[in-house]
């Protein structure tokens, strides 16, 4: 699929035009459709112009020039801009943290051919002086260089499971394979993913490692074997694929999954059992006899073992769990009864209540809660006291229709720098949900981050805070907030903390998400839907909650609707 190549060069596109100071309203235009785009479930490739006008934010004009990339594998317009630029300045404007003011100053005053260049000079302290640029900017500037160089040695789930799926699927279809898995991190559904692994049975593998190198996915060749290739995708993604003998596709599964800290304690522990695990299957150390290696589970219980779910294969306390019999039993995505972050036209997003209700019933939920941004959010459209209250009488006079569903009038309000809220409480007591976040001041130090979070959890009408670590995987960091402190006050507040689903937040984290589970907070998994198809993003929220081993019960959004709202407003009658 070329989405994501399209929805990037949209990006670019919006970036360079405000470089060149056009016309705001333009700007906003790609970006927005650059963001549609990112969310459309279907392949652009083989959609119909008629159907790419029906993406929000998609014209004549927009679809045009995505049927122009789709043929061509180029777009003019993109290749214009680009030319009018300073050489070296789209490099630049790739870095996180550098806009496009810092970006034109930096090109028009010294000469830079790419990121390397730039690097260098920061280093040296040879931008500082420029005007605007300052000790920090340079610093930050170093900073949004790291994080280049890691994107690109690690790329978000959320962008890597789409290509693994679509090879998957080419496989299946186009090469004689009998059974195929994926492997790895992806498995394992962590965050981030360096690289794809995938594991077949076959009756013929070296007809199935031709079919592989010459996917239409693969634009290199590493290695080209008879039972093992990896090819490079033009996404600059490695896939391994390895085809093993039937009799050990559990053991092959189980030691390809990892994690790598995973698999040695396993064969710590088999070797004081006078067992060897590895790939290819278990045995008994003193005649070499396997007894097992067909099913993964063979391995788990051939050392005493329950069956370890994916997820949470970190070394993280789940072999002795396992040992001792008290695995969680971990949430599932049919366990999801509704979505407590989404936007609506009212404010950045793309749909009304209507398209909305549809869709989401669609998913099977019985509610979701319409949370618009407050009015300090300018670029996202906040919006006042009065659209808020307004907004919150049309929710009830929608649910009179609603039949078996039912919509909680909420709202994100944010966080001010001060760590006062973007509402009093007169408008905050009138809504089911209040989710509290941080969108401005990121750099402001850890204390004053760390009071801000707090004071929002001890207004007492705030009911959850929402991605509260702020990161962006691959072109933010987390926030310096103190989070011990922050999940303290979770406790002592009764306030909820969001999993963010968005695929490039995943925010909280497993790690957090674990401690906040044993610490006893309450946490919701929200998509902070903008158009429809991000709703599908719920899977990557619930697979941070899995690794994180939450519990159906560990999360607000899998009660029904009464027993929802009675939790909500447990907080507000509290003390
Ligand atoms: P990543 O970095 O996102 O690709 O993460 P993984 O876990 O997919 O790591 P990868 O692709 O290097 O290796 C896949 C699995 O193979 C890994 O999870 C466990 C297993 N493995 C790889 N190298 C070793 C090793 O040196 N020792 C053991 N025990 N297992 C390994
Ligand atoms: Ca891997």
């Amino acid at each position: 699929m070329k989405n994501q190549e399209i929805a990037k060069l949209f990006n670019d596109i919006a970036d360079l035009l405000e470089l060149k100071g056009e016309n705001p309203f333009r700007v906003r235009a790609y970006r927005r459709a650059s963001q549609n785009i990112e969310g459309f479930a279907k392949d652009l490739a083989e959609t119909p112009e008629k159907e790419l006008m029906e993406i929000p934010g998609i014209g004549k004009d927009l679809a045009g020039k995505i049927i122009e990339y789709v043929k061509t594998g180029r777009l003019s317009v993109y290749e214009e801009l680009r030319k009018q630029m300073p050489q070296g300045i789209a490099e630049i404007l790739s870095i996180p943290g550098i806009g496009p003011k810092t970006a034109r100053l930096i090109s028009m005053k010294i000469k830079i051919k790419n990121i390397d260049d730039l690097e260098r000079l920061a280093k040296e302290g040879k931008l500082r002086g420029l005007p605007g640029i300052q000790a920090k900017t340079e610093e930050n500037i170093l900073k949004g260089i790291a994080m280049v160089k890691r994107r690109t040695e690690r790329q978000p789930i959320g962008r890597v499971l789409p290509i693994a799926e679509d090879i998957l699927g080419q496989l299946k279809n186009t090469a004689p394979v009998k059974e195929i898995f994926l492997a790895g991190s992806l498995r394992r559904w962590k965050d981030t993913i360096k690289d794809i692994d995938i594991l077949a049975t076959s009756g013929a593998p070296k007809e199935v490692m031709n079919v592989f190198i010459h996917l239409p996915q693969a634009k290199d060749v590493l290695a080209h074997g008879t039972t093992k290739s990896s090819i490079v995708t033009r996404e600059g993604l490695q896939v391994d694929l390895r085809v093993v003998a039937e009799n050990s596709l559990g053991s092959a599964l189980c030691y390809f999954t990892g994690s790598k800290e995973h698999n040695i304690r396993l064969r710590e522990m088999a070797l004081k059992k006078g067992l060897k695990v590895n790939e290819y299957g278990i045995f008994k150390t003193a005649t070499g006899r396997k007894i097992g290696g067909r099913n993964e589970d063979d391995i788990y219980k051939a050392l005493g073992l329950l069956f370890i779910p994916p997820e949470i294969r970190e070394d993280h306390g789940e072999i002795e769990a396992a040992a001792a019999g008290k695995l969680p039993e971990l949430i599932d995505i049919e366990d999801i009864k509704g979505d407590l972050h989404v936007h609506t036209k009212w404010s950045d997003g793309s749909h009304d209540f209507e398209e909305l209700v549809s869709s989401a019933k669609k998913k099977g939920y019985e509610y979701i809660a319409i949370t618009d941004h407050s009015k300090g959010l300018g670029i996202a459209r906040g919006m006042s006291e009065e659209q808020v209250l307004k907004q919150n009488r049309e929710i009830k006079e929608f649910n009179k229709k609603l039949k078996g569903f039912k919509l909680l009038s909420g709202i994100e309000v944010d966080i001010r720098s001060d760590g006062t809220l973007d509402y009093p409480a007169k408008v905050l007591k009138e809504l089911d949900i209040v989710v509290a976040a941080i969108h401005s001041g990121f750099r402001q130090g850890r204390e004053q981050l760390t009071k801000r979070l707090i004071s929002a959890m001890k207004n007492p009408h705030v009911s959850v805070i929402a991605h509260p670590t702020g990161r962006l995987i691959g072109e933010r960091d987390a926030y310096d907030a103190d989070m011990a402190e922050v999940l303290k006050t979770a406790v002592e507040t009764g306030t909820a903390i969001e999993i963010n689903a968005y695929p490039l937040r995943l925010d909280l984290n497993d790690i957090y998400a674990k401690r906040a589970k044993e610490m006893g907070i309450p946490l919701v998994i929200s998509t902070d839907t903008h158009m429809t198809s991000h709703f599908g993003y719920m899977i990557y929220g619930v697979s941070v909650a899995k690794r994180g081993w939450l519990e159906k019960r560990d999360v607000l959004n899998t009660y029904d609707y009464e027993t929802l709202m009675k939790r909500l407003a447990a907080k507000k009658k509290s003390p």
